[in-house]
C-alpha cells in the first residue's frame, strides 16, 4: 500500500545524501561521489528504542567445556549461555530490530562493510548479527582449536565447513532474507549464532544498554520488528517525518 506512496517521492529523496558533508546548508544539492554511482534515495530519519525485559528472569546454564582443554582454559568460570543475556538495567540483549515494512519498494545497494564474527574461547562472537543480503560475513577463528561453522538456514543453503586452529578468515553470503539462522558448530554443541539477512539496511542489535537506532530512513510509517531467539518476534508502528526521530518500544516477557 504505501510503497506505492513513497515510489512518487523517491525523485526527491535522490537528492539527499547519505550526510558527511562538512556544509550543512548545502549538503542536500551535493551527494557523495559514491553516492552518485550507486544512487539510494536514503533519508535522515531516525528510529530508536529500547527492548526491555520483564517477568522472571531465566537462569541461564553455564556451559562446560572441559571437554575441550583448548576451550576450557580461555575462561576463568564457565561461560554462560547467550540465549537471554538480561542487562542490569532490566533491558534484553541481543535483539535482532529491523524494519519489516514501509520502505520504498527498491533495492538497496548492499553494504561494503564486511560483518565480522569471532571465535573465541569456543564462543561466537558477537551472538546475533545483522547483514545485508549478498554482504559478506567473515568467521575468523582466533582459537587454538577446531570449529566447524554450521548455519542451518531455512530458505538459505545449508553449509558446513571446518576451520583449524587460527585458520584463514572465512568469507560468506547469503543469498536470501532470513531471520535468526541458528548457526552452530559441530565441534563444540554450546556454540551458537543467530544470523539474520534483510533485503535492506535498515536494521539493529541491541547490545549492553538494550538500545537501538536505525538511520537514514526516508520519510513514512514502518512496521518495526523485534525478534529474539527465545521469545520470538513483535512489531510496531513508527511514523517519521523527513528529519524526525521516532520512538520504538518492545517489552519481551520472560
Ligand atoms: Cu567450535
Amino acid at each position: 500500500m504505501s510503497r506505492y506512496h513513497f515510489s512518487l517521492v523517491l525523485p526527491a529523496l535522490f537528492l539527499v545524501s547519505c550526510g558527511g558533508g562538512t556544509q550543512p546548508e548545502t549538503k542536500k544539492e551535493e551527494p557523495k561521489k559514491e553516492a552518485a554511482a550507486a544512487p539510494a534515495p536514503a533519508g535522515e530519519a531516525t528510529i530508536t528504542g529500547k527492548v526491555m525485559f520483564t517477568g522472571t528472569k531465566p537462569v541461564m546454564r553455564a556451559v562446560s567445556m572441559d571437554a575441550t582443554p583448548a576451550c576450557a582454559r580461555m575462561h576463568k568460570d564457565s561461560p554462560k549461555s547467550e540465549e537471554v543475556v538480561v542487562n542490569a538495567d532490566g533491558s534484553l540483549r541481543n535483539v535482532f530490530v529491523r524494519i519489516k515494512s514501509g520502505l520504498p519498494d527498491q533495492k538497496w545497494p548492499v553494504s561494503a562493510a564486511k560483518v565480522t564474527v569471532d571465535q573465541v574461547g569456543c564462543v561466537y562472537k558477537p551472538h546475533v548479527v545483522g547483514l545485508m543480503v549478498g554482504q559478506d560475513i567473515e568467521f575468523l577463528n582466533s582459537d587454538e582449536t577446531n570449529h566447524n561453522i554450521h548455519p542451518l538456514p531455512r530458505t538459505n543453503r545449508e553449509w558446513n565447513e571446518s576451520q583449524p586452529p587460527k585458520g584463514d578468515p572465512k568469507v560468506k553470503q547469503f543469498a536470501q532474507e532470513e531471520l535468526m539462522i541458528p548457526v552452530k558448530c559441530n565441534v563444540h554443541p554450546w556454540m551458537k549464532l543467530y544470523v539474520n539477512v534483510v533485503s535492506h539496511p535498515f536494521f539493529a542489535v541491541t547490545g549492553e544498554d538494550g538500545t537501538f537506532t536505525i538511520k537514514g530512513l526516508p520519510a513514512g510509517e514502518y512496521t518495526v520488528e523485534a525478534v529474539h531467539e527465545r521469545y520470538g518476534a513483535q512489531e510496531t508502528k513508527v511514523k517519521v517525518d523527513a528529519t524526525g526521530t521516532g520512538k520504538a518500544e518492545f517489552t519481551f516477557k520472560g
